[in-house]
């Protein structure tokens, strides 16, 4: 048989190849590292397909409640970037939904990773089962379901479950394996048939990686899919930070590191910004808060404005720090900040304060007048509670239509498990399949009837998004 042997890397004397046949068959793979020697792996990892189920849709026949965008799964991306030495593939599966079966069976993979959210949970564990039925590598589930509520997965078609961020502790786990033992890594639980144990992971910005790169490269092939069609725009995604500086009830972000706020470095971000830069209009900050820490947001932006790619940003803000540091805004306005994503979330300062929020209606109002004036668009997160009334709706759409938010992002607060929410409303939940908890369905009872809840929800969607702009 015709053999191709790549080299990968050259590092102190110690050399990584891949070898592959002619057929494209990777059969033997293998490195040497200071450390010591071991087999690579073939990893492959997967991104399940759009899923999730939605009760208007099904009970009362009402379509119009749709994702407007896909993007590029940068959590699989991201592990890959840190797992140099190893064989690996990216399977998107919301890019190439029927692509599991001819992948699996063409790579034959030992190990797969598979991300997941909540609305995704059930779905991951379909795709587990599939993945053993046809090969028999190893299952991991990560993610942010699998942070939040790893009991969830501790069933026999998965492995391992990665809890939190997963770049260094996937690639400890992923090693280990591949030298033939059974680590033991801070952070990651091996299902078992009782309950599950784990020593819970201390996040630093060790656990960023910021040294490894992601892997861009590996989804070149579904990349023009990665767009926002309305607007005509292709988009990549950049990582600015991990976790967030507050504690909102119902939000799953803390769970990914322990409640830490940890900043990718400077030049990593300006180095994955400029390989995206070439091929991408628009790059989406994807971090929950990326002006967690105004110092180092404002010596960001003075970099991003001297590199002046030929790109636009979109990054998540908060309506308080719009408003204690416009001129911040200002100056990212000029580095290329074309919207921004604010968590309003609530127009009644009682219910921003039931949920933690730390803000207040007349801030989110100032924030929305702050970015306009800058010229910057604001795309506006809110949470319709089950417990709305039709006057409530009214007095939202005219918040919304009053404020001019450029595009509204409207969702049904839903207790994520994991979350402080959960156990408030826990006693509530009537319905328990995850494939509801996509954040456009009520899993506890309506205070409207069912069907004119569904209908005012879908109409404040339409009527509010009938100018969306950004
Ligand atoms: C980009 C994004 C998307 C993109 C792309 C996602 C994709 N994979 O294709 C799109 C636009 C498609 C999307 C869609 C949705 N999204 Co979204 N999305 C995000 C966003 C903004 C960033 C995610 C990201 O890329 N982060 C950067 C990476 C590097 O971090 P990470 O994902 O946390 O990954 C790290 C760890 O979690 C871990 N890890 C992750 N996966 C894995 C896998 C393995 C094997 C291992 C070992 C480790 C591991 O290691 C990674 C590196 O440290 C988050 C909010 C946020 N800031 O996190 C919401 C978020 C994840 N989305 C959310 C939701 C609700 C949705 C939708 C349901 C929205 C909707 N109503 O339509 C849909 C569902 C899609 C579907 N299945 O149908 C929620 C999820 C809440 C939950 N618990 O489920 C979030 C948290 C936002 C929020 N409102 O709270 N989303
Ligand atoms: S909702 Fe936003 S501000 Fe609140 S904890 Fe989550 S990421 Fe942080």
């Amino acid at each position: 048989m015709k053999v191709q042997k790549q080299l990968y890397r050259r590092l102190g004397g110690w050399h990584l190849y891949t070898l592959q046949n002619t057929m494209g068959f990777h059969f033997f793979t293998f490195s040497f590292e200071s450390s010591g020697f071991y087999w690579a792996m073939r990893i492959l990892l997967i991104n399940p397909p759009d899923c999730g189920r939605s009760i208007p849709e099904e009970r009362y026949g009402i379509d119009s409640i749709k994702r407007i965008f896909r993007g590029e799964p940068l959590a699989l991306e991201s592990l890959a970037g840190n797992l140099a030495g190893h064989d690996l593939q990216i399977l998107d599966l919301k890019s190439e939904p029927q692509g599991l079966e001819a992948c699996v069976e063409a790579f034959s993979p030992e190990l797969v990773g598979i991300t997941a959210m909540t609305c995704e949970a059930n779905t991951a564990l379909a795709i587990a089962s599939q993945v053993k039925s046809l090969c028999a590598a190893k299952v991991v589930v990560g993610g942010v379901h699998a942070s939040g509520d790893p009991s969830f997965f501790n069933v026999p078609q998965v492995d391992y479950i990665v809890v939190g961020l997963g770049r260094a502790s996937f690639k400890e786990l992923a090693d280990g394996l591949a030298a033939g033992g059974a680590p033991a890594v801070t952070g990651v639980a091996k299902t078992s048939s009782v309950a599950l144990k784990f020593t819970p992971r201390k996040f630093t910005t060790a656990d960023l990686a910021d040294e490894m790169p992601p892997r861009y490269d590996l989804v070149e092939k579904y990349r023009a899919g990665y767009a926002i069609p309305a607007l005509g725009v292709t988009m990549g995604f950049v990582a600015t930070a991990a976790g967030c500086t507050h504690r909102c009830d119902f939000c799953c972000i803390g769970s990914l590191t322990n409640s830490k706020y940890l900043l990718h470095s400077t030049g990593s971000v300006l180095r994955d910004i400029a390989t995206l830069a070439d091929s991408v209009q628009l790059i989406r900050l994807v971090d929950a808060n990326s002006f967690g820490d105004t110092l180092a947001a404002e010596s960001l932006c003075e970099k991003i404005a001297s590199a002046a790619h030929p790109v636009q940003y979109v990054a998540d803000a908060r309506a308080d720090t719009v408003v204690r540091d416009p001129e911040l805004f200002a100056r990212w306005k000029k580095a290329g900040l074309r919207a921004v994503v604010v968590g309003f979330e609530e127009i009644s300062d009682t219910r921003l304060k039931a949920m933690n929020k730390g803000s207040r209606t007349r801030i989110n109002t100032e924030a929305i007048k702050i970015l306009h004036d800058i010229g910057i668009s604001v795309i506006g997160d809110f949470i319709v509670d089950p417990d709305y009334t039709p006057e409530e709706f009214d007095i939202l759409e005219d918040y919304i239509m009053k404020n001019n938010v450029d595009l509204p992002m409207t969702s049904i607060l839903t207790p994520l498990p994991g979350t402080a929410l959960y156990e408030r409303m826990r006693d509530r939940i009537t319905i328990e399949d995850l494939d509801y908890y996509t954040l456009t369905n009520a899993v506890v009872p309506t205070r409207m009837e069912s069907e004119s809840f569904y209908n005012r929800f879908a109409q404040l969607l339409a009527n509010c998004h009938r100018d969306a702009r950004i």
